[in-house]
């Protein structure tokens, strides 16, 4: 069944024929902006608190200025997402695949010039969708994924906390997975240690620990890493950040990586050498039924 986006831009909703920027938006000319992706389960705006923290923190390192307040912003997501539920005659709590919700803050409109003193006024695009799932054989044999030659930008560069507009590199490295019919590229950092995925993070466990990049390393503050690791805590499994190398990789006993649009998902295969048994392993698996039953119960009510 096909659904009709429900968008709005600076809190004015458009028809997605309507929505539309203009070229002389600077994050449009130069990815000068912001963004999260959001999932509703049900009812559920997952986390939505924590993604709405990451944004602003995200725009502060920019110093790109909201007009609205933390509040304002997951009220208009959440006025978008009751939008998208009426404009398709859906009952959200009927389940069904969840929503996805891209927020977007961009410099707004300025001139050819990267200036962005030259932008009197960021850009709030809110944008609400039906997502679908990954195929299940992804989550009961595992992905095979390469490592890339592009480095995770170094955090006296552009900081890889920043979820910013400019996924060049990311880009780069997913054509590198591509090249080889891989799902994912594993970054490594300036240093040499190993960062995240293009659009995930990564987790191994050894020797029953679960371990993870620290955000220090070039990872993104995932909002779907800090739960696993808040239910690895909760289910008694030892976790820790620490570095990770390729041989850490290699000889991990489960791996699996983290995001929002994949939850939680095995990864049996890295450049060509099988992760531990080869299948997916039970701490992942254990991690990943947790996950779901948390996104039914967590999440900020569309609907208070
Ligand atoms: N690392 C990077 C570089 C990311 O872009 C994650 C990790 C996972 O973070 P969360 O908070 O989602 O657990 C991301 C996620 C999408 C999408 O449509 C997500 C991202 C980028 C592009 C698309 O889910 N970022």
């Amino acid at each position: 069944m096909t659904t009709t986006p429900a968008i709005s831009i600076n809190g004015t909703f458009f028809s997605p024929e309507d929505a539309r920027v203009s070229v002389f938006d600077h994050g449009f000319l130069y990815g000068d902006g912001v963004f999260e992706g959001i999932r509703v389960y049900g009812t559920r705006i997952f986390r939505g608190e924590r993604h709405v923290r990451r944004l602003f923190r995200s725009a502060k390192v920019l110093d790109l200025k909201i007009v609205q307040t933390q509040e304002e912003v997951l009220e208009e997501i959440k006025k978008v997402s009751r939008k998208w539920a009426e404009i398709n005659n859906v009952d959200l709590s009927n389940n069904g695949d969840p929503l996805y919700i891209r927020v977007i803050v961009s410099r707004g409109d300025g001139d050819l010039g990267l200036d962005p003193r030259k932008c009197p006024q960021t850009k709030l695009v809110v944008i609400v969708d039906r997502i679908k799932l990954y195929p299940k054989e992804h989550y009961e044999k595992g992905l095979t994924l390469v490592t890339t030659a592009i480095t995770r930008t170094r955090p006296d560069s552009l900081p890889p906390q920043v979820k910013s507009l400019n996924y060049a590199c990311n880009i780069l490295a997913k054509m590198d997975a591509n090249r080889e019919n891989a799902a994912e590229a594993i970054f490594f950092n300036h240093m040499g240690y190993v960062a995240e995925a293009t659009a995930d993070n990564i987790f191994i466990v050894s020797e029953g620990e679960l371990i993870t990049p620290p955000v220090s390393d070039g990872a993104l503050p995932g909002i779907t890493r800090e739960t696993v690791l808040q239910l690895a805590e909760k289910n008694g499994i030892p976790n820790r950040e620490a570095h990770v190398t390729l041989a850490d990789l290699y000889n991990a006993d489960e791996c699996f990586l983290t995001g929002t649009a994949a939850r939680v998902v095995p990864v049996t295969t890295i450049n060509s050498r099988t992760i531990g048994t080869g299948e997916r392993g039970p701490i992942t698996y254990q991690l990943m039924e947790a996950y779901v039953k948390r996104t039914e119960t967590d999440g900020v009510l569309i609907y208070d």
